[in-house]
């Protein structure tokens, strides 16, 4: 199978400026040539294009709605002509309001060939908000309520299906950071959450074991990782740092449990932020990441 990469250099959803030099910055850290050193086909379709960023205050809840549009529809059309044509899109953001249109095209491919669709969404935040919820107003922070139809209707639509996705498809992990009105709404909707807590109790060999459970061959696994999923310790490069995440091992085995499951059909690489970055640092460590959701590992056997 091959991979194709998908740039979306944009940080039009987001606080801080500079995610939009994400895509560029996993290309030069080598990632296309690093999946290629694995066997696999890769290849770059370059950036897609969209309105800049006008960095204007939020209306009524929401901040640049009409271009998180345009990038997102462009982003659907893209997502979904990759998977028609039976390749495996990688989408490098740009910031995580591109997952509504990302995901809502695998979730249109997945009802198109009868797939079964499982969302794991690796992240800090439980990117949940409503315009009335969200304390920013950026829209990086509700992807998730939009693909589930908690939003408004120009993202809520786009794609052949609304909503794109129900709550129960989804499996949050390393969720550390919900804010007060979002909490109420991810519990409301009854997301699958495996937050900081469960994985000092449980481990991540078990919370992986629990996320990925009742996949089988017919199922279609995305992945959609923020990079502020990991620790900042070792991951500076992402404009909304929050300590206490997995450090290298546990991402580590958690990429790896997700290879070895076998169903991994598209990724979202988001919220890297070169701006924050130290010498390409988080990027580097993005794509070693990613070579061990490709199948990478340390194992001797
Ligand atoms: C916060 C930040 N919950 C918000 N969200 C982020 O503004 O809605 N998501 N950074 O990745
Ligand atoms: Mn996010
Ligand atoms: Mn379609
Ligand atoms: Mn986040």
């Amino acid at each position: 199978q091959t991979i194709s990469l998908i740039g979306v250099p944009t940080d039009i959803g987001a606080g801080h400026r500079g995610a939009s030099m994400g895509p560029e910055a996993m290309r030069v850290a080598n990632l296309a040539a690093k999946l290629e050193q694995r066997g696999l086909q890769v290849i770059d379709r370059g950036n897609l294009h969209g309105p800049l960023n006008p960095w204007q205050p939020p209306v009524d809840g929401y901040r640049h709605l009409d271009e998180v549009v345009a990038w997102n529809t462009a982003v659907y059309t893209a997502i979904h002509q990759e998977l028609q044509s039976g390749r495996l899109p990688i989408m490098l953001g740009g910031d995580h309001c591109l997952a509504i249109g990302s995901i809502s095209a695998v979730a249109d491919h997945c009802r198109e060939t009868g797939k079964q669709l499982r969302v794991l969404w690796l992240d800090a935040h439980s990117d949940f908000n409503t315009a009335e919820a969200t304390p920013s107003g950026n829209i990086h922070g509700m992807p998730v309520a939009c693909l589930c139809g908690r939003g408004p209707q120009v993202l809520t639509g786009i794609g052949n299906t609304s909503p794109a996705i129900t709550p129960d498809v989804i499996r949050q992990i390393g969720i550390r950071s919900v804010d007060y009105g979002e909490k109420q709404l991810v519990r409301e909707a009854n997301v699958g959450i495996f937050d900081m807590r469960r994985i000092d109790e449980d481990g991540m060999k078990r919370v992986m074991e629990q996320a990925l459970d009742g996949m089988d061959d017919n199922t279609h696994l995305h992945v959609s990782f923020d990079v502020d999923f990991l620790d900042p310790s070792i991951a500076p490069g992402v404009g909304t740092t929050v300590r206490g995440g997995p450090g290298y091992r546990e991402a580590q085995l958690c990429m790896e449990m997700i290879s070895d499951s076998g169903r991994l059909a598209s990724l979202d690489l988001v919220e890297l932020n070169p701006a924050f970055d130290r010498r390409n640092a988080t990027a580097k460590l993005a794509v070693d990441l990613i070579e061990s959701l490709f199948g990478k590992s340390t194992l001797i056997r």
